[in-house]
């Protein structure tokens, strides 16, 4: 995929997300302040590193790392894997144990805006996950609580 259509493709995806009030939603707060528990299957922790996530399970099952915001697994960071997150907070969809820990690229526990906005930025160039994010999120916004 060239960067073209990557942009092009986040562009959409960014447009659908504003078309259904995500990205206003701190006009909106309640709206979004439901709470989903997801399924976390033989998970017990991840642990994310500059660019990668270690996801940590149950017993003698080896840890796994994959790239940090690869919610696919495929080892790509595109916007296929931007779109997997827009789809979850819509609840379009749901993500599975290792794709919420993919999905999580900020580390805080949710899957929400910010990480729909930090991987965007990400993909695109803008900037780093370690640079300090720089766009308005309403915390009240938050769709999936993780280990709660
Ligand atoms: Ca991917
Ligand atoms: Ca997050």
């Amino acid at each position: 995929m060239n960067k073209k259509k990557i942009i092009a493709g986040l562009v959409s995806a960014v447009t659908a997300f504003s078309a259904l009030g995500v990205i206003s939603a701190n006009a909106n707060a309640t709206k979004f302040k439901k709470f989903v528990k997801p399924y976390f299957g033989d998970v017990i922790r991840y642990d994310l590193t500059m660019d990668q996530v270690r996801i940590v399970y149950k017993g003698h099952r080896p840890s796994e790392t994959y790239r940090r915001g690869d919610v696919n697994g495929d080892g790509q960071l595109n916007v296929t894997d931007i779109v997997k997150i827009s789809a979850a907070i819509r609840e379009k969809t749901t993500l599975n144990p290792k794709e919420l820990c993919r999905a999580d690229v900020n580390g805080d526990k949710y899957i929400n805006e910010a990480d729909f906005f930090i991987l965007s930025d990400k993909i695109t160039g803008v900037s780093n996950f370690n640079e300090p994010y720089w766009h308005s999120i309403n915390t009240a916004d938050v769709k999936l609580a993780i280990f709660e």
